[in-house]
Formats: C-alpha cells, sequence, structure tokens
C-alpha cells in the first residue's frame, strides 16, 4: 500500500492544489481589532499536510472573516511558512457569506442532499451567489495552478469550480470529493438548478464519494439527465461525456487513528475519564456526540431513550445518557429551533424520571470541548448512540472506536450514516426513525457480555485502524492518477447489497 509521502513522491513534478471552503487555520479577533492565526486540526489537514508540505503545493479556502483584515498578509505568509505549503485567502462580503454559505450551500444542498427536501429554501438569489462566489474560488485557484497540477477541491460548497476552472482555460486535472451523501434520483430532482449544477460536476475530471451507496446515486442522476452509462466494476467507474472520461469512485473518510489512540490513552485523558467514571458510578454511560443539525437526529434518539426507560425499568439508575451538541449555524433558524427541541425534550424526560437527590437519566453539554475532555467522554463511555437521520461518513463512530482502549464497548450506529457500510460487521445497526428498534438496541448493548462487546470492538478497531485517514487521502490520490482502474477492486465483501447500504431487521 502507498502512504501518503509515496502518492506525494508520484506527484512530485506536478503541483497539488486544494481548495475547501475553508482554509484550514482559525483566524482570531482580539481586542485592539487585529488577528492571530493558528492551525487548524481535523483529518483533512492532517491528511493532506504529507502530500502538501515542502514540495510547493497550495491550500485555497476563505479566511472567514467578512471584513477586511488589516495583518492578513504578514499571518498567512507566516502561517504558510511554518505549514510548508501556500495559502492563498479567499474574502467574502457578508452578503456571499448570507446567500452562498448560509443560503445555496447551507439551507439548499445540506438538506436536500441529507433527503429533507421539506427544509429547502430555494431561493434564486442563493444560486446566483453560489456560481459568483465557486467563479472567485476559480480564480483564485487558477492564481496558484501551472499546467499538469491536480487540484482537488472539497465539498458541497464548491461544486461548480470544476467548471468555472474549464473557462478559465485551465490545464490541470481537477479532482472532487464529496463528504456529504448524494441523494437519490427523485430527490435530486427538486432541485431547481439540476441541470446546471450536475453538468457542472461532470467538468471534474475525478468525483469522489463517501459510499458506494452515493456513487449509486450519483450515477443515477447522471442517466437520467445526462443520458451517460458508467462502464467498469471496481471501485472506481468510468463515463464517457462530452468526449471525456471521468472517474467516478467511492471513498470513505477515516480518522488519524494512531493520533486518537495515543491521546485517549494519554495520562491527561486517561485522568479525565476516570473522574468522570467516579462523578457517576454504578452504572453504563451511554454516549451522543453531535453538532448542533437535524440531520444527526438528536431528538428521535431521545424519544428512543425515553421509550427504553419506560419499556426497560432496570435501566432506571442503571444508565445515564450524556448528550453533548457542539453549537453550529445558530444564524439559520433551523437551528435555532433544533436546540429548543432539544432543550425541552431533555427537560421533559429529566423530569420524567429523575430521582430527587439521586440520578438524572440525562447529562446535557451544549458547549465545544477541549480536546482531552471530548476523548475522556469517549473513553469513559460504555456505549455509543449514534443514530443520524443521514450522514455522509460520521467521524464521532470511529473516533469513538479509536478511544475505547479497553475495548469493553458497544457501538449502536444508524444504518443511514456512511460509516454503516465499513462498520456493519462490529456495531448493533438501527434504523434511527425506529423509536422501539433504538430502544431494543440500548437494552441489548446494555446487556452485552463482555466477550462480544471485546469481539466486535476488536473487528471495528482493525477496520478503522485498516482504514484510516493516510488510507483514504492515498486511494483518492491513487486513483486520481492511476493509469490503471483494475488496481482498484471493490472491498473483498462487496455484494450489489452493499450499494443500497446495510439493513437492520
Ligand atoms: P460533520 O457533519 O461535522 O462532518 P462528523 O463526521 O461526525 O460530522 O464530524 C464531527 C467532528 O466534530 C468530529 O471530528 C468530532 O471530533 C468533532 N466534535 C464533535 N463534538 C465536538 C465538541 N464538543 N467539541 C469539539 N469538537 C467536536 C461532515 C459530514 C460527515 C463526514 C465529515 C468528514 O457531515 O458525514 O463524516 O464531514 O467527511
Amino acid at each position: 500500500m502507498l502512504l501518503a509521502r509515496d502518492v506525494a513522491a508520484n506527484l512530485r513534478r506536478n503541483n497539488l492544489v486544494v481548495a475547501s471552503n475553508r482554509l484550514p487555520f482559525v483566524l482570531t479577533r482580539l481586542e485592539d481589532g487585529s488577528y492571530t492565526s493558528r492551525a487548524g486540526s481535523g483529518g483533512l489537514v492532517t491528511a493532506l499536510l504529507p502530500v502538501l508540505r515542502g514540495r510547493g503545493g497550495a491550500w485555497v479556502g476563505w479566511h472567514g472573516a467578512t471584513e477586511p483584515i488589516p495583518n492578513l498578509d504578514a499571518m498567512l505568509g507566516q502561517a504558510a511558512a511554518d505549514a510548508g505549503y501556500r495559502l492563498r485567502p479567499i474574502a467574502l462580503t457578508a452578503d456571499e457569506q448570507k446567500k452562498f454559505y448560509y443560503g445555496f450551500a447551507n439551507e439548499i444542498i445540506w438538506p436536500l442532499f441529507h433527503d429533507l427536501q421539506s427544509l429547502c429554501n430555494f431561493d434564486p438569489s442563493y444560486w446566483r451567489s453560489y456560481c459568483e462566489v465557486n467563479r472567485k474560488y476559480a480564480a483564485a485557484i487558477a492564481q496558484e495552478v501551472q499546467d499538469g497540477d491536480l487540484v482537488w477541491v472539497h465539498d458541497y460548497q464548491l461544486m461548480s469550480v470544476g467548471m468555472e476552472l474549464k473557462r478559465l482555460g485551465l490545464n490541470a486535472r481537477t479532482a472532487f470529493f464529496l463528504h456529504i451523501p448524494f441523494p437519490p434520483l427523485d430527490i435530486y430532482l427538486k432541485l431547481p438548478w439540476r441541470f446546471a449544477l450536475l453538468h457542472a460536476l461532470l467538468e471534474y475530471d475525478v468525483i469522489g464519494f463517501q459510499t458506494l451507496r452515493d456513487r449509486r446515486n450519483f450515477l443515477q442522476c447522471v442517466r437520467a439527465l445526462a443520458g451517460v452509462r458508467s462502464t467498469g466494476k471496481g471501485q472506481i467507474v468510468s463515463l464517457r461525456y462530452q468526449e471525456r472520461d471521468i472517474r467516478v469512485g467511492s471513498f470513505p473518510i477515516g480518522i488519524d487513528y494512531n493520533d486518537f489512540v495515543r491521546h485517549a490513552a494519554s495520562a491527561e485523558v486517561a485522568a479525565k475519564a476516570t473522574q468522570l467514571r467516579a462523578q457517576l458510578p454504578n452504572r453504563q454511560l451511554i454516549l451522543g456526540v453531535d453538532r448542533l443539525d437535524y440531520t444527526k437526529g438528536i431528538p428521535h434518539r431521545l424519544e428512543a431513550f425515553r421509550n427504553a426507560l419506560v419499556r426497560y425499568p432496570e435501566l432506571h439508575e442503571r444508565v445515564t445518557l450524556i448528550q453533548v451538541v457542539v453549537p453550529s449555524r445558530e444564524d439559520i433558524p433551523q437551528y435555532f429551533e433544533l436546540k429548543a427541541t432539544i432543550e425541552k425534550l431533555v427537560g421533559e424526560i429529566n423530569g420524567q424520571f429523575t430521582r430527587p437527590g439521586g440520578w438524572v437519566p440525562i447529562h446535557y453539554v451544549f458547549r465545544p470541548l477541549q480536546a482531552a475532555d471530548l476523548l475522556a467522554y469517549y473513553r469513559a463511555a460504555e456505549i455509543a448512540l449514534i443514530t443520524p437521520l443521514k450522514d455522509g461518513m460520521n467521524l464521532v463512530a470511529k473516533e469513538y472506536c479509536a478511544c475505547s482502549i479497553e475495548e469493553e464497548c458497544v457501538v449502536i450506529m444508524s444504518e443511514f450514516a456512511g460509516a454503516a457500510a465499513q462498520l456493519q460487521r462490529g456495531a448493533l445497526l438501527v434504523n434511527p426513525y425506529d423509536i422501539e428498534g433504538v430502544a431494543d438496541a440500548v437494552w441489548q448493548a446494555y446487556r452485552m457480555a463482555p466477550r462480544e462487546r471485546r469481539a466486535r470492538m476488536r473487528r471495528l478497531r482493525r477496520t478503522i485502524c485498516e482504514q484510516d485517514i493516510f488510507w483514504w487521502a492515498d486511494s483518492f490520490l491513487r486513483g486520481a492518477i492511476a493509469k490503471d482502474l483494475s488496481a482498484f477492486p471493490l472491498p473483498e465483501d462487496y455484494s450489489p447489497q452493499s450499494d443500497l447500504g446495510p439493513v437492520s431487521h
């Protein structure tokens, strides 16, 4: 297997230029009006660092502010020198942020691609702004690219960038990876700009999805709207479109497994986990960790937990649900309403079951956490309850398994998360809409014998370790540049059923 540095060597003569909505830097405004920057964390940055570092690569993205930043050039110059690759910031106006980012990306594509079309706000001004801002990104990328380079664009905010690069006459190979799901044909068809967006996507040379399910949905849309069928049978198939060959593949994203294991085993995290256990003794801890988002299925999960407490009274005082919610997109009304719904439900359920002076069934945390605190929750909890209504992948599930060093833990996992395809042989799969089914899974997890827990968790951890974030970046980049696609067979356990995702009974 090639490692990121080997792929870097393969690409040696050609640059890699990465584009994502945000630069991998977080800018913070100080009291005197100036800004400081620090490197962003997260899987994408970690995975691409070895490929970009020291070989003249570049990253293009929004710097995160809507007002002019006085010391931007100096700050990014220093940050780029430290990082080992160039940084090209994009400036967005407040209007662009409203219409492109909150509007088209997060009020149209985000709900639609998660099968929640009734939550979409199809405002035509959002589409115009999306096209303009994608053009802006393309112009900035063009400044960084030379003939023969590879441009790797990330996620649903930048789906038209490939087309804009072609319009600029750029002679570079362009690749795109979608981090969120791609919806089935009948849902995609609701998009008023369905032809324009699909044709824009087809201007990329390589298009990557998280799962076979997403790839299948995309290929069905291409067949219905562009009349093109794919050829090939492996992990990467081909489309012949307007006299060009386009590669379409599935590449499930992973985490930096070894880094999570190391950090979870540190004295700091171990001490915090022990303290947490001491504060909540003689019970199993059930953990939910999500960004505040209606796709994560938090109200359904709380109802399922309530149902479990009603139908399985033995769970009283024997379990505590810790639900961590990270604030996100609160400027969008639906997110604000979701927060109120969650808090009402937590209040109701605690009101229904709390034993005065004793057991409180749900501990609710609404704030971002320091890494050590998040990992302490992962390490301390016996059961992870991860039930998104739909999710591109879901990295929380993988992070939880990596941090479950003792391995006596259980993952309850929505079959509609991309991660279910890889984790189905170790996790308890559930339909998140099936309140009683999820409640039964909680009961099953609670009673699962240590031996079975260990066997399942070992299987999960092996998969997550083997298919980590470096494996993901390597397989995508190799797939983008390889001459021979037969080197990319489908996974060994593939069956046509896998295209649809695993289904629980
Ligand atoms: P997200 O929707 O953000 O990502 P997810 O994959 O679960 O969802 O990642 C969430 C990240 O936030 C995790 O890395 C987690 O560690 C972090 N996090 C969670 N709680 C936190 C807290 N309290 N404080 C700080 N950090 C916290 C999108 C898609 C997913 C896809 C990813 C990657 O929606 O489906 O898995 O991109 O491709």
